[in-house]
């Protein structure tokens, strides 16, 4: 592999799309603005006991009001693409019927901002903030969301559709799935295999939906979605910890990427998986078969896996900081450049012709603002050895074209609240100021060949 310090742009191709990624709820604010109804996670958010530092992102970085600024920002760091979502309940404040058009039109804003500024804009129709009135009629474990996500996706794109050409239909599923339905660490906060089955299922159908509805509105559309993909391994080749890790990959990777792509639910790896056929209908399978243009892959880390004293049943994803030889981020995941290669291969080679992006990248390290810097080495360093593993990747022949770094700022991250920093830019959350961490400075210096601070 070539070392980073070989690599230039160029190396990427002039098509290659650079871009930064952010999503409604994290950096939006005016949670209560011009018509918008309340989401899961304000509701959550507002619940004592449910984010680290207590916060929430009524305000976050007030990217509604700020959005123009934020905007030249990108600009200036030298990328052409940004990525952000759509707020269901913005649009439609009931989930389904009356549009709120000050929702649509800040999106219509949005958009010709970055296209003013010569920036691409990259739309993920849910980045996780389901209006709080469909959790209320079961949200993601009711079926009939099928139908209120094709009703939401159609108005969004009736409205977007002249001017966006690249969408994605949902961000990382299993994060929210997990986190909202079978954990309960994330909004709405249930917990239940069951539920986390039938959420997984709707989902799954609504990825079609959400494309058809793209493809029907949008003439040469550039048509994905999102998936975390999470590398597995174990601690010792033993038969019971390849199990584990085979368990907790169908759980956590498989389930989502493979019903997609025509391969159905892996129901033969545990018995804890095989209860989503409950929630299948006749023609299910077929229903959730896309075919996407590109399949946005997001990488943060590999996990450690143990069995568990169930033979065979189930393992535990273990965080490899008890492993010792790797760096671990803030938020104690494993920091491994090479998992991101694995990532990609892992998309790569699943049937279907699609194109892959890297939409989010990134890392969460403890940040310090001292004298109007921040030196965040580490983030850097992270960077340089990813955008390594993807020039890897291409060079191998696989078909990345675009990578996100995540995030443009910091923002609020959901459970953590705002103890955890991602942006290339540091926000002060009290005055909004923004200051270019050295991490940005040196994108800006990679992509535009200015503006690296030594
Ligand atoms: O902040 C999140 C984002 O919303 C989804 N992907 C992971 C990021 C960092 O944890």
């Amino acid at each position: 592999m070539a070392p980073m310090s070989e690599l230039t742009r160029d190396t990427f191709g002039a098509d290659f799309t650079w871009g930064v990624a952010h999503a409604s709820y994290q950096v939006e604010g005016a949670w209560a603005a011009d018509g918008k109804s309340r989401s899961i996670w304000d509701t959550f958010t507002h619940r004592k006991g449910k984010i680290r530092d207590g916060s929430n992102a009524d305000v976050a970085c007030d990217y509604y009001h700020r959005y123009r600024a934020d905007t030249d920002l990108v600009a200036e760091l030298g990328f052409n693409a940004q990525r952000f979502s759509v707020s269901w309940p913005r649009i439609l404040p009931d989930g389904v019927g009356r549009v709120n058009q000050a929702g649509l039109d800040f999106y219509s804003r949005l958009v010709d901002a970055n296209l003013e500024r010569g920036i691409e804009p990259w739309v993920t129709l849910y980045h996780w903030d389901l209006p709080q009135v469909l959790e209320d009629r079961g949200g993601w474990v009711n079926r009939d969301i099928v139908g209120w996500f094709g009703e939401y996706v159609a108005r969004v794109v009736e409205v977007l559709g002249d001017r966006v050409t690249n969408w994605m239909v949902f961000n990382e599923p299993c994060s929210f799935i997990h986190g909202g339905y079978l954990s309960g660490y994330h909004a709405p906060g249930r917990r239940g295999l069951l539920k986390a089955l039938a959420a997984t299922h709707h989902v799954n159908l609504c990825q079609s939906v959400g494309a058809e509805t793209i493809r029907a509105g949008v003439a040469n559309a550039n048509v994905g979605t999102t998936q975390i993909i999470t590398p597995m391994r174990t601690e010792a080749d033993t038969p019971a910890h390849r199990r584990a890790a085979a368990v907790i990959d169908a759980f956590t990777n498989r389930i989502f990427l493979e019903p997609n792509a025509g391969l159905g639910y892996p129901v033969d790896v545990s018995p804890f998986i095989r209860p989503v056929e409950r929630y299948m209908k006749n023609g299910d399978e077929q229903a959730m078969e896309v075919d996407w243009d590109f399949i946005g892959v997001q990488y943060y880390c590999r996990l450690l896996v143990k069995p568990v004293p169930i033979p065979g049943l189930w393992g535990v994803p273990w965080p490899s900081r008890d492993h010792r030889q790797f760096d671990v981020s803030g938020m104690g995941q494993e920091i491994q450049a090479d998992g991101l290669y694995e990532s990609l291969q892992r998309v790569n080679d699943l049937p279907g012709n699609h194109r892959l992006v890297v939409t989010e990248n990134g890392v969460t390290v403890p940040d310090r603002l001292v004298d109007g810097r921040v030196r965040d080495i580490r983030r850097v360093a992270f960077y340089q050895d990813h955008l390594a593993e993807v020039a890897r990747a291409r060079a191998d022949g696989m078909p990345v074209d675009g990578y996100f770094c995540w995030s443009l700022m910091d923002n609020f991250e959901w459970a953590e609240g705002y103890t955890a920093r991602f942006g290339l830019t540091y926000v002060d959350f009290d005055t909004q100021e923004r200051t270019v961490k050295d991490s940005g400075r040196w994108f800006q210096q990679f992509l535009t060949g200015k503006g690296a601070r030594s």
